[in-house]
């Protein structure tokens, strides 16, 4: 549901009908980069699916949930697992809001209706406790990055996306392994302040949203910054990147934040406060 309403324009928060579940918190994840290859990272999101997300109103995943994805259609055991959770979760009452990441853009209409979560567009302009919140995966403040924008306006053109999913899933499978290794090759190259969030970017922004907190993810620099803003403050919140044995989420809960850390199940959690 984006966004430039109020979270709770539409009505009270669902009930869990044994009145148990306290669902007061707004969640935002990124960066999962969630793979076959990575079993350990998939149980630890399905866990926190399972878990700790069901006390949210809401969930945002702001983009790289997947670290590549080919359609829709592509059903390997982790990916159809990771639907059922999604599923659980939204059945359950938290509402899930999807960005779209540079890795996992292919996700669509269909993967929203398998687990009844919400694309969202990029910026996303939102309402997180009165105040104007601008989402986005950031990969679109990385503007020094001009070969990536590029590719970007390239593979987002809808005919491209068409004709790469009439392609049967093996053809996809082997295009994004192929994908996977260039981008791999042309990171490494690259210096850090081109894969850094551009500060005229954010500026302009804030500038055409009005908004006066900015929350993203992509940079893998995880950070609180305040900055002035044509003379008011604003606040840049970088998510953190997930890993195989701890993800981070970005808690919101009566104006206050937090960062929590999220362990397999069976480690002791815990939880960085911030203001
Ligand atoms: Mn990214």
């Amino acid at each position: 549901m984006i966004l430039t309403r109020r979270a709770d324009a539409a009505g009270p928060p669902p009930r869990d009908p044994a009145g148990e579940v306290d669902r007061g918190d707004t969640l935002f994840i990124s960066d999962l980069h969630l793979a076959p290859g990575r079993p350990e990272r998939i149980r630890l999101f399905l866990d926190f699916l399972g878990g700790r997300a069901r006390r949210a109103t809401r969930l945002y995943i702001l983009g790289d949930l997947f670290d590549a994805w080919i359609g829709d259609d592509d059903n390997s055991a982790p990916y159809t697992q990771v639907r059922a959770g999604l599923r659980g979760l939204t059945s359950a009452g938290t509402a899930c809001t999807l960005l779209l990441g540079n890795r996992d853009f292919l996700v669509g209409r269909q993967f929203c209706r398998d687990t009844d979560c919400t694309l969202g567009p990029d910026p996303a302009l939102t309402n997180v406790g009165g105040v104007r919140t601008l989402l986005m995966h950031g990969d679109l403040l990385c503007t020094a990055d001009l070969d990536y924008l590029r590719f970007r306006r390239l593979v987002r053109n809808q005919l491209v996306k068409k004709l790469f999913l009439w392609k049967s899933l093996a053809a996809r499978r082997a295009l994004a392994e192929g994908y996977r290794r260039q981008s791999g090759a042309a990171k490494t190259d690259k210096t850090a302040a081109i894969m850094d969030a551009d500060p005229a970017a954010v500026a302009d922004y804030l500038t055409r949203f009005r908004a006066v907190h900015l929350i993203h993810g992509h940079t893998h620099r995880p950070a609180d910054h305040t900055l002035t803003h044509q003379g008011q403050a604003v606040r840049r919140t970088v998510l953190a990147e997930w890993h195989d044995d701890h993800g981070e989420v970005l808690v919101h809960r009566d104006g206050t934040w937090n960062r929590e850390t999220i362990l397999p199940s069976g480690a002791e959690q815990h939880s960085t406060s911030r203001s």
